[in-house]
């Protein structure tokens, strides 16, 4: 027999596939439906291990579930919009639209050499303008309903390129291309309301019970509700209040100052009349926007010399700084700093010498002498040096002095939201053009929707810093739809979060008309099974959620939540290879020589082994899906990434892996291919209760309830286990072997599925596999005909047994008393009485 030839198989069935249409999905069956996607890709330009393995689960379920008698949609598109092509245009002079279409080709082309189950006539890329169209008619809906709004926000610019900065683009307070010290600006932005949802997105978080539960924790903490005081300080000296948000109003007597946000109406005004201050909060705003930047800077002060009175304590002042540290836009933008009990006002006290007042105290500590030191105390505590506070426990305190600030009008109970409004305007080209035009006499004029998609220009240029859209000699000039006058069109892009927001209902029916096919979505949604990287764990499948939410309230889909089961899986890691010098090696480029040592295959210079990373371009510690499949197949690479650990944790890539799932191959190969003497297809297996029979249901069972619960590593273990029962058998009846060997394919084939076609066929059907059902266990088959009984002498165990299920009591009995570790426990005492609980337990009562 010949050798399994993966090149002309797997091309064969990949074309087979496509011709007959086999996974062309109708929208509506009499079958239940399910719902699979793998989180769509970015079209960087190759395909790499981590793409393959996410979409390796999903396929392995798509081909189990179509075989269990599933509906199944399985769909694949391009997130394409985004700044890799406008860099790539900066770079090499491409046009972001061309880069992007041929990474697309070259991707599209890769995936399919993965074979997978995917419906291709829904593809699209969210750059087309068919799909963008539909998001500008979505925005204006948006629009419509309240959802959207516009104001002024802090942004990051880059003052030598002349231009807006993400957060993730601000390198330890640097702009990422030019080195220059990011500073901060205002600008008018756009904005979503997801704040309004933040409850309902909060407290829904428990019904998601099929998503892991560190995603929802880490949605819970990004939502990061919080419940506290909002209480007014009265300025002394001076007219006027203060506002503070704190969460911890139980530590209102160690209070020692009130810090301002610089973007504080209050420190505006005072600055009018202090340029000090004024230089101060410039200096400020050089800092990035991300809370992570400001948390990071040292706390810094300025001191207004204004103070306020402390609520509760008669005659006593608190000065008022403008901090750093304190963010407009959470809260109320103002604080009072509490150092024994807070580390940034702590870290502030130290630098401008306030006094440091403990009033919590550890229940193990002496309020007498209790002091803090460089670390702020937040854990439990007594309330002390607190008057009507003192002994009370937080929690009764915090409500103590709520309800004192209330009575007194001073102030009320709040909830407070970390999770912000959601800015989506972008100032650059490669995104949806926002559908909204500047009147000078109108105002803001949204585009009327006969008038979408407004498209994006194709000439432009990135020679120059700044947005191409707000150059472009003509494009923004436009008439204005109410008032035919003369008009400017918002140049400001969406975030590319907006495209991957909505992108799995235009899967549902992408063709239609409206931008959601309510009908379709409907049926299909929500995704049953979900599967992407965990770093989407929060800004992601929280702007989905937020958008089914949004859209429901514009009547486009019925129900909340997009994803009903979340797969996050975990990355494919390889061990890395250095020079002497330190550069990164190549991992093809290592050998091992005849003395164990490592070199390079091309120079023959020494080669170190380094640690085990994620595979990047960065370490070179990658391995190409092309090659691979090119040498091994894509059925072995597809087996390798289910068999060696479990989907949600990392992957260790390696060649004896890779060379041990090709064995493997092989070996399925030659146990089909080359079995003789197998009974014709369709006969009954004889005799009915053959050991081999027992094995295949066995593995039946034990594959399906594998796949369900998305354990594929172990499914693999077990199919390894099964192909050693069949080999074990070989004098088995040919029907029995034929009925053993049509299960090990079609188990096999939701992971390896050219390997497992070509040979059904060999196995004499006509029909294909991709369209044949899953094997069902015969529950006679599968039933244990053994059970483990646990031998106990005066209750403890000493040790355990297999005997046969229809053992009666005294059979059992006398098996348990045969069993050396039991007499040895019992030795010369006296058996008093021995109680037999069939299938479980023998207890022999000693005395
Ligand atoms: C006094 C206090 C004493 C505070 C103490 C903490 C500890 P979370 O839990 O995240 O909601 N805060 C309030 N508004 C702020 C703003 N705009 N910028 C920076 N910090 C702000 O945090 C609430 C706490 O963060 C509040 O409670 C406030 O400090 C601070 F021992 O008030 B706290
Ligand atoms: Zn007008």
């Amino acid at each position: 027999m010949t050798r399994y030839n993966h090149k002309v198989v797997e091309a064969k069935w990949q074309k087979a596939w496509a011709q007959s249409q086999v996974f062309k999905t109708p929208t509506r069956s009499d079958k239940p439906k399910y719902y699979i996607l793998e989180m769509f890709p970015y079209p960087s330009g190759r395909i790499h291990m981590g793409h393959v393995r996410n979409y390796t689960i999903g396929d392995a379920l798509t081909r189990f579930y179509r075989a269990r008698g599933y509906n199944v949609l399985h769909p694949m598109g391009w997130d394409a919009f985004g700044m890799p092509a406008e860099n790539a245009a900066m770079e090499t002079g491409a046009h972001p639209a061309d880069w992007t279409y041929d990474n697309i080709a070259s991707m599209r082309e890769q995936l399919k050499q993965v074979g997978l189950a995917i419906d291709w006539d829904r593809e699209f890329a969210t750059c087309s303008p068919e799909y963008y169209g539909k998001e500008q008619a979505l925005f204006l809906d948006f629009l419509d309903h309240g959802l959207v709004y516009r104001r002024d926000s802090w942004v990051n610019w880059d003052p030598v390129d002349h231009t807006v900065l993400a957060n993730e683009q601000v390198i330890d307070g640097k702009g990422w291309r030019s080195g220059a010290p990011v500073e901060r600006r205002k600008l008018t932005q756009w904005f979503l309301k997801i704040s309004d949802f933040a409850e309902d997105l909060l407290v829904s978080l428990d019904d998601l019970d099929r998503w892991p539960d560190k995603v929802r924790t880490m949605q819970a903490n990004w939502i990061g509700r919080s419940q506290g005081l909002s209480l007014r300080f009265a300025f002394d000296g001076r007219d006027g209040e203060v506002e503070v948000y704190t969460t911890r109003p139980d530590t209102i007597f160690g209070a020692s100052f009130i810090a301002l946000s610089p973007d504080h109406p209050l420190t505006t005004e005072l600055a009018a009349g202090d340029a000090k201050l004024a230089a101060f909060v410039e200096e400020c705003r050089r800092t990035g926007t991300s809370e992570e930047a400001i948390e990071r800077a040292e706390k810094r002060g300025y001191a207004t010399g204004l103070s306020v009175r402390h609520p509760f304590v008669a005659g006593q002042t608190l000065p008022v700084y403008v901090a750093n540290f304190v963010l407009m836009d959470y809260g109320t933008g103002a604080i009072f700093g509490c150092p024994a009990h807070d580390q940034r006002d702590l870290d502030f006290a130290r630098k401008y010498d306030l006094p440091v007042r403990p009033v919590v105290v550890p229940s193990d500590a002496d309020p007498a002498t209790y002091a803090v030191g460089a670390e702020a105390y937040t854990g439990p505590g007594r309330l002390a040096n607190s008057a009507f506070l003192d002994g009370m426990t937080v929690e009764d305190a915090k409500a103590e002095v709520i309800d004192r600030v209330e009575a007194a009008d001073q102030g009320r109970r709040t909830v407070n939201y970390r999770l912000r409004d959601w800015g989506i305007s972008r100032q650059r080209y490669w995104g949806t053009p926002i559908p909204i035009i500047h009147c000078p006499d109108c105002g803001v004029v949204p585009v009327p929707k006969a008038d979408l998609p407004v498209t994006l220009p194709n000439d432009v240029s990135f020679d120059e810093p700044g947005n191409p859209l707000d150059r472009h000699p003509t494009w923004k000039h436009v008439r204005c739809p109410n008032c035919s006058g003369e008009a400017e069109r918002e140049t400001d892009t969406m975030d590319t979060f907006v495209d991957s927001s909505w992108y799995f209902l235009r899967f549902c029916a992408p063709d239609a008309d409206a931008p959601i096919d309510r009908a379709a979505a409907g049926y299909w949604l929500p995704v049953d099974q979900y599967i992407g990287g965990v770093e989407h764990a929060i800004l992601h499948l929280l702007y989905a959620r937020f958008f089914m939410r949004a859209l429901e309230v514009c009547g486009h889909v019925d129900g909340k939540e997009p994803f009903a089961g979340l797969f996050t899986q975990g990355m494919v890691n390889h061990l890395t290879y250095r020079d002497s010098d330190g550069g990164w090696v190549f991992p093809h480029l290592v050998r091992k020589r005849d003395d164990g040592n490592l070199i390079r295959s091309d120079t023959g210079a020494s080669v170190a082994e380094g640690r085990v990373e994620k595979m990047s371009k960065s370490k070179k510690n990658v391995v190409d899906p092309d090659d691979i499949i090119e040498q091994y197949g894509a059925d072995t690479a597809r087996w390798f990434m289910l068999s060696d650990s479990p989907p949600e944790r990392d992957l260790l890539w390696s060649e004896a892996g890779i060379e041990g799932a090709w064995r493997f191959v092989q070996r399925v190969w030659r146990l089909v291919a080359e079995a003789e003497d197998l009974a014709e297809p369709g006969s009954a297996p004889d005799p009915a209760d053959h050991p081999l029979r027992r094995a295949t249901h066995k593995a039946i069972e034990g594959v399906t309830g594998d796949l369900s619960a998305l354990h594929l590593n172990r499914s693999v273990a077990r199919i390894y286990e099964f192909a050693n029962a069949i080999s074990a058998a070989s004098d088995a009846p040919g029907s029995v072997r034929r009925e053993a060997l049509e299960t090990l394919v079609r188990l096999c084939a939701p992971m390896m599925p050219h390997l497992t076609e070509e040979l059904w066929r060999q196995l004499g059907y006509r029909t294909l596999l991709a369209e044949t059902d899953w094997p069902v266990a015969d529950p006679a088959l599968v039933r244990e005909d053994t059970v483990t009984i646990a031998l106990q002498v005066n209750g403890k165990l000493k040790d355990t047994i297999e005997v046969d299920k229809t053992l009666d009591k005294a059979a059992l009995e006398a098996a348990a008393l045969a069993n050396g570790k039991l007499s040895r426990a019992i030795a010369d005492k006296t058996v008093r009485r021995v109680i037999v609980v069939p299938g479980k337990i023998v207890n022999v009562v000693v005395g």
